[in-house]
C-alpha cells in the first residue's frame, strides 16, 4: 500500500491541506475502483465515517470476518478469559500479513442480489487459546510496539518508512512528508 499506491499518489497528486493523506489516498483508489464496476451501484464507506450519534457507520472488523478477509478475534473467542472486569478490544488477523493492514474502506454493491451466494468463513490462522491471549493482550496493552502484528509469520510488513509514518503524530506527517521531497500545499 504505502510504497506501491501511497508514494506515486503524492508524486502525481496535488495534496489538500485540510484533508489527511492516507484518506485522499484511499478516496482516489476508491474512485478508481468504482469506474471499474461503472454498471453497478456501490456505496463506499469508509472506517472513519460516523453517525449523528458518533458511532462508527461500519464496523470494520466485523465486515472483515464476514466477508472471509481476515479472521476478527475478540475476547469471545477465548474460552474462561483472564481479563475479568477489564474492557478488552478485538482485533482482525490476516492469514498472509498478519497485522500489518488497516481495514480502510467497504464497498457495497447495493445492486446486487446473490441469495444462492456461498460465504467464505476467514481463515482461523490463530487458533490456540494461549496464542489468542498474547494477541489480545499485545493488542490492548502494548500495541503501540506491534508485537501483535506478528501473531502469524507475516509474508511482507511495513517498509521502515511506512512504520515511522505512522508512528509519527499525523499533523507531524506533513513534516515528513516534506522531507521526503512532497511540499506542503499551503492552507
Ligand atoms: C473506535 C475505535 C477505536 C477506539 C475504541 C476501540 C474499540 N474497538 O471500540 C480506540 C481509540 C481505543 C482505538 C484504538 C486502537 N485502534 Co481502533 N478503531 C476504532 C474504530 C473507528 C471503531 C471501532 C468500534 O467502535 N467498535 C465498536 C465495538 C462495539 O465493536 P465490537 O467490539 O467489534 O463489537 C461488535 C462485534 O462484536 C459484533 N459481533 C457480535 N457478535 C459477533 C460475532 C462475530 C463472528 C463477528 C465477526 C462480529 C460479532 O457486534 C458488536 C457490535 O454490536 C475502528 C474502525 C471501524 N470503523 O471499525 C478502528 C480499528 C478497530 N482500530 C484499529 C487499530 C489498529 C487501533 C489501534 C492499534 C491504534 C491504531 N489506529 O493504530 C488502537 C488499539 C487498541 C488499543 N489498545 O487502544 C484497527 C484494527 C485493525 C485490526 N487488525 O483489527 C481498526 C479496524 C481501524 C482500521 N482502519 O483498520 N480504536
Amino acid at each position: 500500500m504505502f510504497e506501491k499506491t501511497f508514494k506515486p499518489f503524492l508524486a502525481q497528486h496535488k495534496l489538500q491541506r485540510l484533508r489527511d493523506p492516507i484518506d485522499q489516498c484511499v478516496a482516489h483508489q476508491m474512485a478508481l475502483t468504482r469506474e471499474k464496476f461503472s454498471s453497478h451501484t456501490i456505496d463506499v464507506i469508509y472506517d472513519y465515517e460516523l453517525h449523528p450519534n458518533r458511532r462508527p457507520k461500519v464496523l470494520m472488523q466485523t465486515a472483515a470476518h464476514v466477508s472471509g478477509g481476515a479472521y476478527y478475534y475478540q475476547r469471545k473467542d477465548v474460552e474462561r478469559d483472564p481479563w475479568g472486569a477489564r474492557k478488552i478490544f478485538g482485533v482482525c488477523v490476516h492469514p498472509r500479513f498478519g497485522g500489518w493492514f488497516a481495514i480502510r474502506a467497504v464497498l457495497v454493491f447495493t445492486d446486487v442480489q446473490a441469495p444462492g451466494l456461498a460465504q467464505t468463513p476467514p481463515i482461523d490462522c490463530v487458533p490456540a487459546r494461549e496464542d489468542r491471549i498474547s494477541l489480545l493482550e499485545n493488542f490492548n496493552f502494548n500495541w503501540r510496539d506491534g508485537k501483535y502484528r506478528d501473531a502469524v509469520a507475516a509474508e511482507e510488513t511495513y517498509s521502515a518508512e511506512q512504520t515511522l509514518y505512522f508512528a509519527t503524530p499525523p499533523a507531524e506527517r506533513w513534516k515528513l512528508l516534506e522531507l521526503w521531497g512532497h511540499p506542503i500545499p499551503p492552507c
